[in-house]
């Protein structure tokens, strides 16, 4: 577990400095809505999103990023950002989550950035991990990631005092998540499919208005740290398991300071933010939480969630600047 000495906080007005980013990165995204080339999308994401950091007074040192120094030429794990001038901070980000959401217009991809203290959040390696996350207001361990689908959906639902039916649980439609569908299924409740973006199916479950009661299912494990530096902020309940495929995924893991012994490990959410985070994410196309980049009379407009941990403060920001 990574330990993050209980003293060290956050600059609160880091929070305003992650919207920027979050923004600048999806400004930069909306020329790449319905384009059909999701590389060019997240590199303009990746371009912007790494002039918004270099121009922060922080010292800043990617812990997730875009994926190790060989394969990313940019945002890559290890990169310092900032004029180093003001706090060390470790940075986890995704600068389009949803790059194929952009790449076909589709709904739901939205920028992402996180602020930690050093060492505050683990250092994910780029691979699956299993999750399960509900929203604020439960007892602590009502969700099990070893329970049952179908007991998972038992458990919300007797707890809100309703039943299995009236409860949705929101899965990545993918054929891996085929028996986590069939199970929620038996006991009735509602399966709501996202097509990619799980950060945003975990926050869900933290908004009423989405409906979404439970998130399940497999997808990034970078991903899945990210989503706990949200719920960190707003309150709510997380396992994941990472996923191994083969022995090249262990060795990457292993190079990020992770033991063996750590790798069937179930982490909850104060193991995989420990401490003080700062949470920005940013609309590219519109989605149940945010409303995408809109250009109109002379303005860009963008619509963002910025949350902190310290007061445990929400707040939807609306950017609009002349172009
Ligand atoms: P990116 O757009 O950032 O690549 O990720 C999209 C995403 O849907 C994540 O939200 C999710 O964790 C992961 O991909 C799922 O992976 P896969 O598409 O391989 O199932």
């Amino acid at each position: 577990m990574v330990a993050t000495p209980k003293h060290e906080t956050l600059d609160r007005n880091l929070a305003l400095d992650a919207a920027r980013v979050a923004e600048a990165a999806a400004i930069a995204s909306f020329a790449h809505i319905g384009r059909g080339n999701e590389m060019a999308a997240d590199q303009a994401a990746v371009d912007a999103m790494r002039k918004a950091l270099n121009i922060l007074d922080l010292d800043g040192l990617i812990v997730i990023g875009e994926g190790e120094r060989d394969h990313a030429p940019m945002l890559y794990i290890g990169e310092k950002v900032g004029t180093g001038k003001g706090q060390r901070v470790d940075i986890a980000l995704d600068p389009l989550e949803g790059a194929t959401l952009t790449a076909k217009a589709m709904a739901g991809a939205m920028t992402l950035v996180a602020f930690t203290p050093s060492g505050g959040m683990l250092q994910a390696p780029d691979t699956y991990m299993d999750k399960i996350a509900i929203g604020p207001g439960y007892n602590p361990g009502l969700v099990d990631l070893d329970a049952s689908p179908a007991d998972n959906v038992r458990a919300v639902a007797k707890a809100k005092g309703v039943t299995p039916s009236d409860i949705t649980v929101c899965v990545l439609d993918r054929p891996r998540h085929a028996d986590i569908i069939a199970s929620v299924r038996s006991v009735a409740a509602r399966v709501h499919l996202i097509n990619d973006g799980d950060v945003a199916g975990v926050i869900n479950t933290t908004d009423p208005q989405t409906r979404v009661d439970l998130f399940l299912g497999s997808g990034g494990a970078p991903e899945g740290v990210l989503a706990c530096a949200a719920l960190k902020c707003v309150g709510g309940q997380f396992q994941g398991r990472l996923i191994f495929r083969n022995d090249d995924e262990k060795a990457r893991a292993r190079k990020l300071g992770l033991k063996d012994a750590d790798f069937g490990r179930k982490y909850d959410l104060d193991e995989l933010v420990p401490g003080d985070a700062v949470f920005a994410a940013t609309g590219v196309t519109n989605g149940a939480l945010l409303d995408g980049v809109r250009f109109a009379d002379g303005y860009v407009h963008t619509h963002s969630l910025v949350m902190t941990t310290a007061t445990h403060t929400v707040r939807e920001i609306r950017m609009k600047r002349p172009v």
